[in-house]
């Protein structure tokens, strides 16, 4: 609508943007900054991961994800220390867990590598993903003359 135009810095994801509970399922180096089948790959990895550690007693570190104008940032917590700091322009493939509703992974770009990170809402995470793409895609209609990065 009229009022999520770029440059508006009267939303809802300026300032302290939106704050989402969740669990990180896990963090995987990947070997490009796309890919269905390396991210579904990656995923189910770290999901066999997450169920040998829950047979060991282990449970998922719980977080928030807050989304911002700039990007995402993944917080303890109990602490609310930052953790993760992800500028939107590194952030690509964003990925719809088609066997969890409630999850949701993206890759991050740092110096000359990928990481996929794999997370998983209290919510469904349908809305947190439009979140996700819109900052994302704001980019693009900011920075026109550059191609696009963001996730399609
Ligand atoms: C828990 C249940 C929760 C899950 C939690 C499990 O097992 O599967 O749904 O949280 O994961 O421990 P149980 O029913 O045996 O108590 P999510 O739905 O958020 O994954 P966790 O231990 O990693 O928090």
């Amino acid at each position: 609508g009229a009022t999520r135009t770029p440059g508006n810095t009267a939303d809802r994801f300026h300032g302290d943007g939106v704050r989402y509970k969740a669990k990180l399922i896990g963090v995987d180096p990947v070997s490009d900054s796309q890919g269905d089948k390396m991210c579904w790959d990656s995923m189910m990895k770290l999901k066999g991961i997450e169920v040998a550690s829950r047979k060991q007693g282990k449970h998922k570190p719980r977080v928030w994800l807050k989304v911002f104008s700039t990007g995402l940032k993944i917080l303890d917590e109990r602490t609310g220390a930052v953790l993760h700091d992800h500028e939107r322009s590194r952030i690509s493939s964003l990925t719809k867990d088609e066997s969890d509703p409630r999850a949701l992974a993206y890759i991050y770009q740092h110096q000359d590598s990928y990481s996929l990170f794999y997370i998983k809402m209290a919510i469904l995470a349908d809305s947190v993903l439009a979140d996700i793409k819109e900052v994302c895609q704001r980019l693009d209609q900011e920075t026109p003359q550059e191609p696009a990065e963001a996730p399609t």
